[in-house]
């Protein structure tokens, strides 16, 4: 498999977590945020939306979209698996991934920001407020929903896609020095997290 990834993205950083848990092996072709590659005409062939990541399987077309992909792993290997057991639980650990996936991610995304700066003149100061501003509702969510219950991971004693995708927000919230002392839960559960290989050996930090 080929994973189409950039180090400091959060969403292939979810998928990097995913693999590793599955313990599948992949090459990483690096497309550059940095200099704009995810937006150049080569790579716009293999994810039209021109953001990573994006997976290559043998012989397919490539998939694209961090759950989509991440849930394709968990159909087609499903040794440990990345969602609970009942359909409830599911819809739960599902509801944390789009949390943040949904209702956090996109509002931040480099495309979103540079839109911020550029047709709208705001300035880096504002572009920042912008940026805590759904961090602080996203967080104060999942603080909330999390916090009442004591189990090791966001739900249950093994990681699933809510953590896959909690580790990588928080990693981008500390990037930018955002204060995460009132979320001792999403504190606590990333660093159970960080403690298995999976998730360490998928940080940009590694
Ligand atoms: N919903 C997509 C989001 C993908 C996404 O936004 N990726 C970001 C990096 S985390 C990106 O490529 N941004 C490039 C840009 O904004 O131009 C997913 O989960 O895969």
């Amino acid at each position: 498999m080929k994973l189409y990834d950039y180090s400091r993205s959060t969403a292939a950083y979810r998928v990097r977590i995913a693999l590793n848990l599955k313990g599948l092996d992949y090459q990483s072709v690096p497309i550059s945020l940095l200099d704009n590659e995810q937006n150049d005409a080569m790579y716009k062939t293999v994810n039209a939306s021109g953001l990573v990541p994006s997976l290559e399987t043998e012989g397919h077309q490539a998939l694209t979209q961090s759950l989509a992909i991440m849930e394709y792993l968990d159909e087609t290997f499903p040794n440990v698996p990345l969602l609970p057991a009942t359909a409830l639980e599911r819809a739960h650990c599902r509801a944390i991934a789009l949390d943040i996936a949904c209702d956090i991610h996109p509002l931040n995304n480099l495309r979103v920001l540079k839109h911020l700066t550029g047709k709208f003149a705001h300035s880096d100061v504002e572009k920042m407020s912008w940026y805590f501003h759904w961090l602080t509702l996203g967080f104060d969510t999942l603080e909330n929903k999390l916090s009442h219950s004591s189990t090791t991971f966001c739900c249950g004693d093994s990681p699933t896609l809510a953590d896959v995708c909690l580790v990588p927000q928080l990693f981008n919230a500390r990037r930018f020095s955002f204060d995460l002392t009132p979320y001792p839960t999403l504190v606590r559960i990333e660093q159970h997290c960080l403690s298995l290989d999976a998730f360490a050996k998928a940080s940009p930090d590694e």
